[in-house]
């Protein structure tokens, strides 16, 4: 376990690296770098069970956090991620209280929710069963996405529900379902994530964003604004702005 967790209860900021391609040589090189976390996102990709477990071999062994963005908020889905080693699931747009309360659930074992016990690889095949089952609720990772106009409406109900340690913000999918989509700066975007940001302030819950490009300045911008749960970006983008970066100092010559 890595320190995303205690850093967010601290009011600090995590930063994390996003992992759309399915091969634990990309986590693994992402989580080689200044990241407190590395997400595997499993619900745009073609990430799969058998990829997940070879990049948590590699995520963990660097002492990162190990995320996974589910499809969808599934007790399925977050069983296995759980069970092969993250540390946390992101749970993609919840928009609703009994939403939020299924999310929360399908991360912890009973008496707090309903995650299925077993001898997976988290609990070291069997072998640190117990140690691992005591403090699974207390230490695993539960963040919602707030992500469509109906999450903003009812963001309070959303946040009142206890077990969330952050929300996330997909900037896509918010300007989508407000029609405007891929308007990341329309003021009616910025209105709703500002809407968003102060329920999270209200509610002592971690307000967290997507910041797709490669743009450092919004990064300091978005932490000053109060947001600590913080992705960085795309692996396909970094690749996509290393080849440009490249390619323009050849076109200069
Ligand atoms: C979105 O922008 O909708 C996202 O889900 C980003 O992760
Ligand atoms: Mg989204």
């Amino acid at each position: 376990m890595g320190t995303t967790k205690q850093k967010l209860s601290r009011g600090e900021v995590a930063l994390g690296a996003w992992n759309m391609i399915p091969h634990p040589n990309v986590a693994e090189i992402m989580a080689g770098e200044g990241f407190d976390w590395i997400c595997v996102d499993m619900e745009h990709t073609a990430q799969d069970v058998q990829t997940l477990e070879n990049i948590a071999r590699a995520v963990k062994g660097s002492g990162k956090d190990l995320l996974v963005r589910l499809p969808s908020c599934d007790d399925v889905a977050a069983k296995k991620a759980l069970d092969l080693g993250a540390d946390g699931i992101i749970v993609p747009c919840v928009n609703t209280k009994e939403e939020a309360e299924q999310a929360v659930a399908i991360a912890k074992y009973p008496p707090e929710g309903m995650r299925g016990a077993s001898l997976a690889r988290c609990t070291d095949y069997g072998r640190n069963f117990s140690d691992y089952f005591k403090a699974a609720n207390e230490n695993v990772l539960v963040v919602i996405m707030l992500e469509h106009i109906a999450a903003v409406e009812n963001v309070d109900e959303i946040l009142s529900v206890p077990g969330i340690d952050a929300t996330f913000i997909g900037p896509y999918d918010l300007s989508s379902s407000m029609e405007l989509a891929g308007q990341l700066d329309h003021p009616d975007v910025l209105a709703a994530q500002k809407t968003l940001l102060d329920s999270c302030t209200r509610h002592g819950v971690a307000p967290g964003f997507h910041i797709i490009p490669n743009d450092p300045p919004q990064v300091e911008a978005r932490i000053e604004m109060g947001f600590r749960f913080i992705a960085l970006g795309l692996d396909t983008g970094f690749i996509i702005d290393g080849c440009r970066a490249m390619l323009a100092g050849v076109a200069r010559k």
